[in-house]
């Protein structure tokens, strides 16, 4: 089990308050805090060694250099890549248009079908509604059930000989559920499809290992790993990766150039235009170390406890509120959404704001399943890390029936008694 005790010291903003109360961090899901180690890592790139990474001779230069493909090398264990498939992008957004722009532009024809769900971030739903639109070609939707999964029961009726690519995430920022993603690539492959998982909430909280996992893409971002903001990975399967047209161009991505034409780099630097995020990636190589001498499993663990233990506080509160999301914790990862009709997501994320306890309320970049298929407006949304506590987590149960209790009106507009 991780030692919260020990972890929380590791994170300064968690001694600061808010509106005179302590920070209780529970959005976690937008984005991770950030432990000293990472802080200074980031720190020390500018103190000690800033200097462009791939082009210098001088010490600084090749010291920047090392560092940044030492990290690349720690990012790309982290989740059991080759190295060279393992492209530095600005996060899990950017990794999955690099894919709809060069890899999807190329190969998906007219009549192909892409297969998504309903429980996809606009981020791995935008970009491939572009593709379809100019390609012809057609976006299909696994549908969610009353739990909150995945329904598999129409699987090999919608993924066909005409599905070209699968694109799922691997843990939806709503429900918390965890998707059969090695399956459904399996699945995928034998019918010739392609298999890219969207791993923005996976990766900082499961183990993940892409030969495991068997998928062609994947991606996420280490700002809601404990890293910085502005980088993040793509795995990129290395058969694909070779017959991949680099999407954004110039810098060091190019071998030769000439005034009409230039080719290419080697994998992977051949799709990283421009001076990479070098100095925040090397700061992502802390934070990878960070996790792992937690242990993911450990990681997970923690996750689960705290889950459990949310669900349990919230019971109570039952009749009040609509829980989102499994109640198999297997399934689920430690994110807990939720509603009430008497009172608005928004209005009720200010009553906790002013206990100090940061949620987030709203559509969670993932309208079509919020409005869609959950029929609410918004929610608002708990998510856990490794340093979260069940006091927190009382906490936010009492915030809650103190926001029942004093703000919310009956269906009547009579306040509650
Ligand atoms: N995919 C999923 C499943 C996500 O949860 C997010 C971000 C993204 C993609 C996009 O990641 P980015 O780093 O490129 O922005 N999710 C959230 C969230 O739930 N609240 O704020 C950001």
């Amino acid at each position: 089990m991780l030692d919260v005790k020990k972890i929380r010291q590791d994170f300064p903003i968690l001694s600061r308050k808010v509106y005179g109360k302590p920070l209780i961090y529970l959005d976690n899901a937008a984005t991770s805090q950030k432990p000293k180690q990472v802080i200074q890592a980031l720190a020390e790139v500018y103190e000690k060694y800033n200097s462009n990474v791939h082009r210098g001779v001088h010490a600084l230069s090749m010291e920047a250099t090392e560092k940044y493909e030492g990290a690349r090398e720690k990012i790309a264990r982290f989740i059991g890549a080759p190295t060279e498939c393992m492209v530095l992008v600005r996060g899990t957004t950017e990794g999955i248009n690099l894919v709809a722009n060069t890899w999807a532009m190329s190969n998906v024809k007219e009549g192909d079908e892409i297969l998504l769900t309903e429980m996809e971030h606009h981020s791995n739903l935008v970009p491939w509604q572009r593709v379809a639109q100019a390609k012809g070609a057609k976006l299909r939707f696994l549908q969610v059930t009353e739990e909150g999964t995945l329904d598999l029961s129409r699987l090999d009726s919608v993924l066909t000989k005409r599905t070209k690519l699968v694109a799922m995430n691997h843990m939806s920022n709503v429900l918390g559920t965890i998707n059969p993603v090695k399956e459904i690539a399996r699945k995928a492959h034998a019918v010739g499809a392609l298999m890219l998982v969207d791993a923005a909430q996976s990766v900082p909280h499961l183990p993940t290992d892409v030969k495991d996992l068997d998928c062609d893409f994947l991606a996420f971002s280490s700002h809601k790993m404990l890293g910085p903001t502005g980088t993040g990975g793509l795995y990129v399967k290395k058969a694909v990766l070779e017959t991949m047209e680099p999407w954004l161009r110039g810098g060091d991505m190019v071998r030769e150039v000439t005034l009409e034409s230039a080719t290419w780099n080697d994998l992977p630097v051949r799709f990283e235009a421009g001076t990479p995020n070098f100095a925040d990636t090397i700061a992502l190589g802390t934070a990878v170390d960070y996790l792992q001498s937690l242990g993911m499993n450990n990681v997970r663990e923690h996750e689960i406890s705290i889950t459990r233990y949310a669900l349990g506080a919230m019971k109570e509160l039952s009749e009040d509120f609509h829980f989102f999301g499994s109640p198999d914790l297997s399934k689920r990862g430690g994110i807990v959404s939720f509603h009430s009709p008497d009172l608005h997501p928004h209005d009720l994320g200010t009553i906790l704001d002013r206990e100090g306890i940061a949620v987030r309320a709203g559509h969670h970049c993932a309208m079509p399943l919020v409005r869609g298929r959950l029929g609410v407006p918004a929610t608002a949304r708990a998510s856990f890390y490794i340093y979260n506590t069940e006091e927190e987590v009382d906490a936010l149960a009492a915030a809650m029936k103190k926001a029942l209790k004093y703000f919310a009106k009956a269906p009547s507009g009579k306040p509650r008694a």
